[in-house]
């Protein structure tokens, strides 16, 4: 009888809010999840309670690899490792690539690539707790960066707590990038609700442990935003003195022009293309040079997994060499 009253009295201490979470922003968010979402006031209270703020994710979100500059961002994924891995992770999934390409229509190296590029073939998916992540960002992004995303992460963090239960996660102790990112291929929590399949059919989606479903989302992913199966990523291009280098891509990488146009425009591919191809323009900076590369709608795709064209280019590169490996192995 005793321990009853206990279990009542402490529950009920859970569920006042103001000794549940203190981070700043925690209220409305709540008042959002119940009104909007639908989750239970107490839940969601008791879940931010067990978050901590994380100074190194601040600090990691403050200067991402996406802000260096090509020559210095290459080094760090084309690496001989990372190719000879490649090699290895896809000889020892030849099948499930296969099929999850053939399925999706998304090409096998790039499925492979991506995954190299994201956790090294998923040996390293990241060790911050993704609630500590996903309310670090959401509640207390740092102010002072070129764009405040704050309100992504919240959002964010609303997915995460429904995808938790969906999917039956320990809500506190999901672990991942600085970012919220989870598993083998690092999908964002809405991602991981919209865009996960269950490859291998034993009745979940498990981004970590099943090789398969990993393989698997990551084809749908690209399949989804309009991966167009056997056609080109980029082509280098060689830019006239006089080329219109004002509309050049900086951000959104959708195609603008057709190869024909570009070609009035002053940029140029060595090699035969479909004149009619639609494609945009990305300058990239080497040590001593600028060079110039048609990008067309796979590479548009590729920036829907993460948005900075030198991550775009480093998966296209990695692809590249995995695939030269592959036939000399
Ligand atoms: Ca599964």
């Amino acid at each position: 009888m005793q321990k009853f009253l206990f279990l009542v009295l402490f529950s009920a201490l859970l569920s006042t809010p103001a000794l549940a979470v203190d981070h700043p922003g925690a209220d409305e968010f709540v008042a959002l999840a119940v009104s909007e979402h639908g989750l239970q006031a107490d839940e969601v209270r008791a879940l931010l309670s067990q978050a901590e703020y994380k100074q190194s994710i601040v600090d990691a979100i403050s200067r991402p690899a996406e802000g260096k500059p090509w020559h210095e961002y290459r080094p760090i994924f084309l690496t001989d490792r990372r190719v000879s891995e490649g090699i290895d992770f896809w000889n020892d999934n030849r099948e499930l690539i296969a099929s999850a390409s053939k399925q999706y229509g998304v090409d096998e190296e790039i499925i492979v690539a991506i995954i190299g590029v994201e956790t090294f073939y998923g040996r390293i998916t990241g060790s911050y707790r993704t609630i500590d992540a996903l309310v670090t960002l959401g509640f207390y992004y740092p102010q002072g960066l070129s764009s405040d995303r704050s309100g992504f992460f919240s959002s964010e963090l609303m997915h995460y707590i429904k995808l938790t239960s969906e999917e039956g996660l320990p809500a506190s102790e999901v672990s991942g990038s600085y970012a919220g990112a989870m598993g083998m291929g690092q999908f964002m929590p809405s991602s991981y609700r919209e865009y996960s399949v269950d490859f291998d059919q034993d009745g979940s989606r498990d981004l970590w442990r099943s090789t398969a479903d990993v393989v698997g989302s990551v084809a749908n992913y690209l399949h989804r935003h309009g991966w167009q199966s056997g056609q080109p990523v980029t082509r280098r291009a060689r830019a006239t003195q006089d080329a219109a280098f004002a509309k050049i891509s900086t951000r959104d990488f959708s195609p603008t022009l057709t190869v024909a146009e570009w070609r009035e425009q002053g940029f140029r591919s060595a090699d035969e293309l479909r004149p009619d191809l639609a494609a945009a323009v990305l300058k990239l900076v080497e040590k001593d040079r600028n060079t110039y590369w048609l990008t067309f709608k796979n590479f548009y795709v590729i920036t829907r997994y993460n948005r900075s064209p030198r991550y775009a280019m480093a998966v296209y590169e990695l692809s590249q060499e995995i695939s030269r490996g592959m036939d000399g192995s």
